[in-house]
């Protein structure tokens, strides 16, 4: 005989999280356990949620940031106080910066006793730490709030441009409980988080205005056409207006980059020339050369004109004048440009477009060429080759890039053939990203995964080559074993015994480590080895690790970035 009948039910915080969660549709956290969250994640197990465990919380956050720019919902990091926040906190800045929605949610310490600096465990002011260096920070401190503090977060991670956002849940609000009913009662369903934003119809027109008039128009594609999934608006205006487009390296296979009117082949020629300049959802920053400069010159550098499509007013203007703006989502932006185009759009004069892909087909040319060759040992072009060919004959693969040498050949010889199907280091340059977005790739799509890491850059999250075995994901990563960052060949000028800064164990076995957790490690001297340890990873969708043995002379510095290393004006006397 009991009275549980009269006793209402009741909900904690913990479920009222991974509700609230559930709720928007967010099936899948990336964390790492521990004090406060531990039963967190125990819990959104149990709740049905995948709850995908790291061994460092960068590469969780790497996973959400990666996750939100493929699905366009905010991915979810889970980090614990103070230490795992800070190890998280890169992740979510660099998704901000990449204009990635993602969710860092992170358990904190006490509130009464971090704010008088008591040193409670883990203690750390976490929420004015984040503020500056995410789009937005939120705590909750009542269970009744959870609702409400997960809703915001998930607005402000997707409406406008996209953006890392933190969350804040002291370790008290977990064990709150509150009746089920109104726990329930007060949980938000999100209703059109990234609306819509129609360009003003006088915008369009200037836009419309500006390209009839070009003699060399060029369009450029950045990652945040990828990210807006609009792929149909964007080929129609890349074919109805007949102009030549130029994929940043993440807008690769936004349309196949083997499209008559790619331009990726004669980068500097159309950068140079071009009079009119269409950008959609990419930045005038340093990877543009701020739209100005030397890469900028030619005979139109005075007069040439930028049309800018984008979600974030304030963008416009930021390094050049822009003289059209377009402000709004891209898909409402260009399928408003193809609109006013019509049906007899003049197609751009014939000496532009000519001579833009006779220069092209010159140099595809002089590079099928280079790829032919089978140097021994590998250089970064035999290596290259073979994966260039794997994903031609599997284009749903996705490629997961970074390194300095590894990146840059990397993404000019690796044609990608569908949108979103290239993930990189982005917009800082930075290493570390290979696993965390290797990770997430595969957990929301299940498509097979192919990371190119230079031997460098894959040390920054080589550790989660176990939790790629542990989840049994159809990740293929190729370490681009050149014996160091750029090249493995500096020595130390004082002759001591340490090496130098920029060199690594020789002849490191990189595919040993994949091994020691169960999945397949082989070892590539060759094209030909590469090949069938690639095809078989494609084939068996096995955790594998390649060490590909590249020519430890062949790098340059810095990749193509070199005149970015300050040089010294002082001279030696
Ligand atoms: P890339 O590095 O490829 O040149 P950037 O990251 O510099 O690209 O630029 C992406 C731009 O896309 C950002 O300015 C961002 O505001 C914008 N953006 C992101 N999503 C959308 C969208 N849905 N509609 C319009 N603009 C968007
Ligand atoms: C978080 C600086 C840029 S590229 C690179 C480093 C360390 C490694 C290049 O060597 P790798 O490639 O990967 O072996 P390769 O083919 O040229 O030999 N820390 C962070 N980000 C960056 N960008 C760096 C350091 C860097
Ligand atoms: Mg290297």
């Amino acid at each position: 005989m009991t009275n549980d009948t009269q006793s209402p039910e009741m909900i904690d915080g913990f479920h009222l999280v991974i509700d609230a969660l559930k709720l928007n549709g967010i099936d899948t956290i990336f964390g790492v356990p521990g004090i406060p969250i531990t039963d967190l994640t125990r819990m959104a197990q149990a709740e049905g949620m995948r709850v995908i465990s790291f061994r460092h919380e960068q590469h969780a956050g790497n996973a959400a940031a990666a996750a939100g720019f493929l699905t366009q919902k905010p991915g979810i990091a889970l980090t614990v106080s103070a230490p795992g926040f800070l190890n998280g906190l890169t992740a979510l800045t660099n998704a901000t910066t990449n204009c990635f929605p993602m969710i860092l949610i992170s358990g904190s310490s006490e509130r009464e006793i971090v704010d008088l600096q008591q040193g409670d465990y883990e203690e750390m002011d976490q929420l004015a730490i984040a503020k500056p260096l995410c789009k937005a920070a939120f705590r909750v401190l009542h269970a009744e709030d959870i609702g409400v503090g997960v809703a915001r977060a998930i607005r402000a991670a997707l409406s406008g441009r996209p953006g890392g956002v933190y969350l804040d849940l002291p370790a008290k609000l977990f064990a709150q409980t509150m009746e089920a009913g109104a726990g329930k009662a007060s949980l938000i369903k999100v209703v059109d988080p990234a609306p819509r934003q129609i360009p003003a119809p006088d915008s369009v027109q200037r836009a419309l205005d500006l390209l009839k008039g070009a003699k060399r128009p060029l369009i450029l594609l950045g990652k945040g056409a990828a990210y807006a999934q609009a792929d149909a608006d964007i080929r129609a205006l890349v074919e109805t207006s007949g102009i030549p487009y130029l994929p940043m390296s993440m807008a690769k296979g936004l349309l196949p980059d083997t499209h008559g009117q790619s331009a990726s082949a004669a980068r500097s020629y159309v950068l140079a020339e071009a009079d009119v300049v269409l950008l959609v959802g990419a930045r005038l920053n340093w990877l543009l050369s701020h739209g100005k400069g030397k890469t900028w010159g030619g005979p139109n550098a005075a007069t040439r004109q930028f049309i800018q499509i984008d979600i974030a007013p304030t963008e416009i203007d930021s390094n050049v004048a822009i003289a059209a703006p377009l402000i709004g989502d891209i898909g409402s932006c260009v399928s408003a440009l193809v609109a006013g185009m019509g049906s007899n759009w003049a197609k751009p004069p014939a000496d532009w477009t000519g001579a833009i892909y006779e220069r092209r087909d010159k140099n595809l040319a002089k590079m099928a060429a280079t790829l032919a060759l089978s140097p021994s040992p590998m250089n970064f072009h035999s290596a290259l080759n073979v994966i260039r060919n794997v994903v031609k004959a599997r284009p749903d693969a996705i490629v997961v890039n970074e390194g300095a040498n590894t990146l840059d050949f990397a993404r000019s010889i690796v044609d990608m053939y569908e949108p979103r199907k290239r993930l990189d280091v982005g917009t800082w340059g930075i290493m570390g990203i290979g696993m965390g977005f290797s990770i997430a790739a595969a957990v929301v799509t299940g498509k097979p995964v192919i990371a190119i890491e230079g031997d460098s850059a894959f040390g920054f999250s080589g550790m989660e080559v176990e939790t790629i075995c542990r989840y049994n994901l159809p990740v293929c990563v190729i370490v681009f074993n050149n014996n160091g960052i750029y090249r493995g060949i500096d020595v130390n000028p004082t002759g001591g015994a340490d090496v130098a800064p920029t060199v690594f164990v020789k002849n490191a076995r990189y595919d040993k480590m994949m091994e020691a957790f169960g999945g397949v490690g082989a070892h590539a001297t060759t094209p030909q080895e590469l090949q069938s340890a690639l095809d078989e990873a494609i084939r068996s969708e096995k955790p594998t690790l390649i060490n590909a043995v590249i020519d430890e002379t062949a790098g340059t510095e810095s990749g193509r970035i070199t005149s970015l290393n300050p040089t010294s004006a002082a001279k030696k006397k």
